[in-house]
């Protein structure tokens, strides 16, 4: 790579010792590259049109800070009250004001100028999800034409919800500023081209790239993957046992941030509809992990809500003096101590409604014992349920049937377990976050084309 690689995110990871498989895949490919990480610190960067940059080792980072308003408007009103439901398939959930659209456009014109100003022509660009959507055509209408990519976590939304945006003409639009648009899935991937398709501005090339007005762009998926190896050693190290004296003999778990597209009170109904059916030796506990996010937002207020609520019942109905069917942690837990906590575990939960991947799921697979592995249930509405069919996939919105499977899972003998996680494994493998950066910067690097000439002169004429 002759450039640097520039990454823009909404977080700029703080610390010396990058944790979290993203932050360490991007680490590397930055350090590789001597590149530059820029994204929102809310103590940090100057909200004067400046950054700041922060000390680190290998490459640069340099932070802006959003003001209240921005972060009010920005990124809990247009980024997360607007664009996460409407991706989740929660049209119900969104609201719109004209003031966080405005604020939401106002920061990513902000932030383009300041990343233009840090730009050199080789340098690629690797924006990260929908809190910048517009940010590649902000960065073009200030004249940059290095090779911009966009990678959207997030499930692409269906076509028909993308009307409910207060200019619906312009998603497409700003997308197609990107010369690569990254997705997770082979659907979301189906769905974007169906955006395309249905928009009389864009054309099909034979080279599978879209020519959109007098752009050139390209849609592939890259499902994102975990560190295979760190998590598989986090969950083998000896350590304390995470319960202490009070360990359950039996039990599924679940980590989420408590968002309302993990689809959690499902899950815990389905554990209470489970208890029912249980054969009575059987007292299994559902752990669930599940720090706050968001907590500004009505729609997460609701849910916890609504999650004590359901932990009390179940809890109220079922518990004895010497078990607790449900334990409910609403805090965050370190990362070493999740992993062997998945590796202790009979089963895990993974239930959304709406995810771009789940990387829990991936998560639990690698920290087991092979020889001994628990089960995975498994939404088929999660990104990663495309390719690990070998979970034991669930719907999420019928609580009969991921009550049966949690029995089943309970229950799966343990040549069975050892197969699907064989099977689950080489999924994992296949996907890890260091080949999924690198992949997607090659993609970037060589295969996009860039503006096309010819059609810049058609559309000049017809313009
Ligand atoms: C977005 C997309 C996509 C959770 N609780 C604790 C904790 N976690 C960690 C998990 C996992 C991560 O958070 C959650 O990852 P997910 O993939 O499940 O979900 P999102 O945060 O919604 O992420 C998603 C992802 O982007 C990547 O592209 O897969 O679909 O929505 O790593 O382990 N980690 C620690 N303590 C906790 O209490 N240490």
């Amino acid at each position: 790579m002759s450039g640097r690689l520039v990454v823009i995110s909404n977080r700029l990871p703080m610390g010396d010792n990058p944790s979290g498989g993203l932050v360490v895949a991007l680490h590397d490919a930055l350090t590789q590259s001597g590149g530059c990480w820029i994204g929102a610190h809310p103590e940090t960067g100057s909200d004067n049109g400046q950054f700041e940059q922060i000390e680190s080792v290998g490459y640069k980072r340099l932070a802006f800070r959003l003001s209240d308003r921005e972060f009010e408007q920005y990124y809990l009103g247009y980024a997360n009250s607007v664009l996460w439901p409407l991706c989740h398939r929660r049209p119900d959930l969104v609201s719109i004001t004209s003031d966080a659209y405005q604020c939401y456009e106002e920061v990513n014109r902000r932030v383009a100028r300041m990343v233009a100003s840090e730009l050199d022509p080789d340098d690629l660009v690797w924006v990260h999800d929908y809190h910048f959507i517009p940010l590649a055509r902000e960065l073009r209408a200030l004249g940059v034409e290095n090779r911009i990519g966009m990678f959207l976590h997030i499930p692409f939304p269906v076509l028909a919800d993308l009307s409910i945006l207060p200019d619906p003409e312009e998603f497409a639009d700003n997308l197609a500023h990107y010369n690569l648009i990254g997705l997770q899935t082979r659907g979301d991937v189906a769905r974007c081209l169906e955006m395309f398709r249905d928009d009389p501005r864009a054309e099909f090339m034979t080279d599978a790239s879209i020519k959109f007005r007098d752009r050139r762009t390209m849609v592939r998926s890259f499902p994102i993957g975990i560190d295979v190896a760190g998590f598989k050693a986090d969950a083998e190290q000896e350590m304390e046992d995470p319960f202490g004296a009070s360990g359950p003999d039996l039990f599924a778990i679940g980590v989420d941030r408590l968002d309302y597209s993990k689809g959690l009170p499902n899950r815990f109904r389905a554990f209470g509809r489970y208890l029912e059916l249980r054969p009575p030796e059987m007292r299994p506990c559902l752990v669930q992990i599940a720090p706050p996010t968001r907590q500004e937002v009505r729609a997460y207020q609701d849910i916890t809500e609504e999650l004590q609520g359901l932990t009390g019942q179940i809890n109220g109905r079922f518990a004895e003096l010497d078990w607790t069917p449900i334990r409910f942690i609403n805090r965050s837990v370190d990362r070493s101590r999740l992993a062997r906590l998945y590796r202790q575990a009979r089963s895990c939960l993974v239930t959304s409604l709406a995810d771009g991947m789940n990387l829990v799921a991936k998560e639990f697979i690698a920290a087991q014992d092979p020889a001994d592995p628990g089960v995975l249930i498994l939404s088929r509405f999660a990104g990663v349920a495309e390719d690990m069919v070998d979970a034991l996939l669930v719907n999420p919105y019928d609580i009969d049937d991921m009550a049966r499977a949690i029995d089943r899972a309970f229950q799966m003998p343990l040549e069975e377990r050892q197969e699907r996680h064989r099977r689950c494994l080489a999924v994992v493998e296949n996907s890890d976050v260091a080949h999924w950066s690198a992949n997607f910067v090659h993609v970037l690097q060589t295969e996009p084309p860039t503006r096309d000439f010819v059609s810049i002169m058609q559309w000049h004429i017809a313009n």
